[in-house]
């Protein structure tokens, strides 16, 4: 089984200060939530920023800036800027972290309802995301809010989209889409191919019964604030952080070691 590898989605795009006081949205708040996850055992951050008035943005200036902060902390874990953003956003805003050349970044693999809201991926969206990323030589994570979605992936590679290492990321919670269950996780990860690894995002109280899950199966594991935003019920988490040092001890119990960022950029082949 490959060491586990934890990502921390810190910020997110819906998650607001009044839902939890800790959420980072300042460049110099996310930076040093970075850095602490990181310290906590992730190897990969998940990246969404906000503007000065704290509504999520896909400039691609504002993400240069926050990477740049993010690296004066000393991280060297993966970061994965969005390129999902807030449901409702266009694609040209979506895309444009992209052409900062990041190891990695997200690549939505299909429409879905998203609480009230429809998140629209369709295959040409797609297709733009994908060949950018493959001449820009970016690994895709492959996310997947249903088992459709893997399909459309497939899809890609099939064209020539996707000719690297396959990444999923499968998101199960969302209301409106595939919900999170055990039963559920393992049926979209049987529809996987073979040589594919992946991370699964549950959604909200699920975040934790999932992650428990992958950890013996093999999987990966994504927690953070952008799912999530307590640590137990009626309890807020104090920091992406402790969510990221639960998963350790977790793995340390069942025997399971953690990816550092170079092990993490091995097992996904990131060149
Ligand atoms: N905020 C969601 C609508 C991604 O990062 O690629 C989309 C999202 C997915 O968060
Ligand atoms: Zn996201």
């Amino acid at each position: 089984m490959d060491k586990l590898i934890i990502t921390a989605a810190i910020c997110g795009a819906e998650v607001t200060k009044e839902d939890n006081p800790n959420l980072p949205i300042t460049p110099e708040e996310i930076a040093l939530e970075a850095r602490k996850a990181e310290e906590a055992g992730a190897a990969i951050i998940h990246l969404h920023v906000r503007d000065e008035d704290g509504q999520p943005t896909q400039s691609k200036e504002r993400f240069a800036e926050v990477i740049e902060a993010i690296e004066s902390e000393g991280v060297t874990a993966i970061i994965q800027p969005s390129t999902g953003g807030a449901a409702g956003m266009n694609w040209k805003e979506r895309i444009q972290p992209v052409y900062l050349e990041p190891e990695m970044a997200t690549l939505d693999c299909g429409t879905t309802n998203f609480g009230d809201e429809i998140f629209v991926n369709d295959l040409p969206l797609m297709r733009n995301f994908a060949r950018e990323m493959r001449d820009l030589n970016i690994l895709p994570e492959l996310e997947c809010f249903e088992p459709g979605h893997i399909y459309n992936a497939l899809q890609l590679k099939r064209e020539g989209l996707l000719t690297g290492h396959l990444h999923f990321d499968l998101v199960l919670g969302v209301p409106g889409a595939m919900p999170a269950s055990i039963k559920n996780l393992l049926f979209m990860v049987e529809h996987l191919p073979e040589e594919a690894t992946w991370t699964v995002a549950g959604i909200g109280r699920h975040e934790l019964s999932l992650a428990c899950h992958a950890l013996v199966m093999g999987g990966h594991i994504r927690v953070g604030f952008e799912d999530n935003i307590y640590y137990s019920k009626g309890r807020l988490a104090e920091s992406n952080a402790e969510l990221v040092e639960r998963i350790v001890r977790m793995a340390r119990e069942v025997n399971r070691e953690v990816a550092t960022p170079a092990e993490a950029r091995e097992i996904l082949k990131i060149k």
